[in-house]
């Protein structure tokens, strides 16, 4: 998960454009009556020819009054289906074969995709620097209900045709804000009724909701870790709904992404503190999960910094410490992100073996950034050898399930078709397919985890099995150096290793 870099992002895109207009009629005013009637009369012929289905983005009238979209989303986009790696049709699968079986799991057992609403739905292509690229045709401009409720029709036809099983959401990417909690959760509740209805008929299902706590002016000091006791207050009442929502929807996982959850300065900040109020909300919220029945696995998701500059669930070990020392292991997994790995000076395989041998692998955002970029570009991995590697770890965990692999990831800004959506999550979910064929030959072929035991085999006797059971003392090892004398040590056989690992891909 990720902030837009923009002024303009997930819940305040309305109050956003309300201020662009603003600012328009306010210099239309100074430019004087003439410009002022020009415009209008645009605006009056615009509503007049644009029928409501083309109503575009861009356009600040009021063609947002209807949920109603006749026909499809995404016309002449067929279902995805499987052709093989010398197909060239950009809209099929070359490697990913939902009901093919391997290492005695169907791949879309093993894969579990879920759509990530906001970048596929929310995600307009504005930066730090732009404005908006993409103005898909069902987007209207506004942050309407009605709007909420045409985008999650979209949605589901979305991840229908591509042959996806889930979706992920924020509670406010998928309804508008409103002026208080009560009108919050009354948009939230409406635009869910409907995403119930579209999910049952078409047998689809969330991986995981979460709570969208960083987008707000009121979460500038964090949620959890703010230092005003009505921001913490707030956020845990917005958490309880956000679970409410996705127990409803039948949610197999709940996500807390710590996005402002850390700190700018030490100098202001009593991070002792911050962190037992975080811990102190985490098993509130473990308490109500149980409270209202939800079996969901509840998620943290490290990331090191941005947008704080420190963020408290650093990495998959700080995190998993952060756990440990509040007697919170039992309850929580984690949710690692290919990007956030990178971003903490880890590689993803890192982060994930990490996670497995504590036993918190729990789901897989799968993204990547760019080897030249310092930040969070989310994008889609296209990695083979990435791929492969984070397949070998989610193979011996077993699999992820009941997580998955979550598409955190988004078109460029300068991708703007609409099939463009369509083939980044192809190409996501092809490198992903890709990179499980390589691990099942990697484990099929044997020679890598035989270069691995035969690395440790010393271990392999007496005096190891002493070591490993803790029953080895200094003097008794002082004795057998004083017996063995100058230790031979074998090679590493790393590019060895890294041979056998090319001979997959
Ligand atoms: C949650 O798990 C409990 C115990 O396994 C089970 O009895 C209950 O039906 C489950 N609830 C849901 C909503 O799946
Ligand atoms: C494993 O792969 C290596 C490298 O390609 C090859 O030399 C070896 O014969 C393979 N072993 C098995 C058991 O397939
Ligand atoms: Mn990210």
């Amino acid at each position: 998960m990720q902030v837009e870099g923009n002024w303009c992002v997930g819940g305040m895109e309305g109050e956003c454009r309300e201020m662009r207009a603003e600012w328009v009629l306010k210099l239309m005013m100074k430019s004087g009556k003439t410009l002022l009637l020009l415009l209008c009369l645009k605006l009056l012929c615009c509503a007049v020819i644009a029928a409501p289905q083309t109503c575009p983005a861009n356009n600040v009238d009021n063609c947002g009054d209807s949920d109603g979209w006749e026909g499809e989303f995404f016309p002449g986009i067929p279902k995805i289906k499987y052709e093989g790696p010398s197909t060239k049709n950009p809209l099929s699968f070359k490697w990913y074969n939902a009901e093919e079986e391997i290492l005695g799991k169907k791949m879309k057992d093993w894969l579990r995709f879920s759509v990530a609403f906001w970048h596929t739905f929310r995600g307009t292509g504005a930066d730090p620097f732009g404005a908006p690229t993409k103005y898909w045709p069902w987007e209207d401009g506004t942050n309407s209900l009605n709007m909420a409720k045409r985008r999650m029709r979209a949605n589901f036809e979305f991840i229908s045709k591509l042959g996806v099983y889930f979706w992920c959401f924020h509670d406010r990417d998928i309804a508008p804000d409103g002026k208080t909690l009560e009108e919050s959760n009354a948009n939230l509740d409406e635009v869910v009724a409907l995403a119930k209805e579209l999910q049952t008929q078409a047998k689809k299902r969330v991986l995981w909701g979460t709570a969208q706590l960083f987008v707000h002016p009121r979460y500038m000091h964090g949620a959890a870790t703010s230092s005003e006791l009505e921001v913490y207050a707030y956020a845990a009442a917005q958490v309880k709904k956000a679970m409410e929502v996705t127990h409803y929807l039948g949610g197999e996982n709940y996500v807390f992404w710590g996005g402002r959850e850390g700190y700018q300065s030490l100098l202001n900040t009593d991070m002792e503190r911050e962190l037992n109020h975080l811990a102190r909300f985490l098993e509130a919220a473990v308490a109500y999960k149980k409270k209202i029945g939800f079996n969901g696995t509840l998620l943290i998701e490290p990331k090191p910094q941005e947008p704080t500059k420190h963020q408290y669930d650093w990495d998959a070990a700080t995190s998993a410490n952060f756990l440990r020392k509040y007697g919170l292991t039992g309850e929580f997994k984690l949710n690692i992100e290919c990007n956030h790995a990178t971003l903490s000076g880890h590689s993803c395989h890192h982060e994930l073996e990490t996670a497995r041998i504590n036993g918190l692998l729990g789901n897989i955002d799968a993204n990547t950034g760019d080897p030249q970029v310092g930040w969070d570009t989310d994008q889609f991995l296209v990695d083979i050898q990435e791929a492969t590697l984070i397949m070998l770890s989610v193979v011996r965990n077993g699999g992820l399930a009941p997580g998955g692999f979550n598409f955190d990831a988004k078109l460029r800004r300068e991708s703007i078709d609409v099939e463009d959506l369509f083939i980044a999550h192809i190409v996501g979910m092809d490198t992903l397919a890709r990179g499980l064929r390589n691990a099942a030959k990697l484990i099929e072929n044997g020679s890598l985890a035989e270069l691995v035991r035969k690395r440790y085999q010393s271990f392999d006797t007496e005096i190891g099995a002493q070591i490993e059971a803790g029953k080895a003392d200094f003097e008794m090892l002082e004795k057998k150096v004083k017996e063995w004398g100058e230790p031979k040590v074998a090679s590493a056989k790393q590019e060895l290793a890294e041979m056998i690992l090319q001979s997959v891909l």
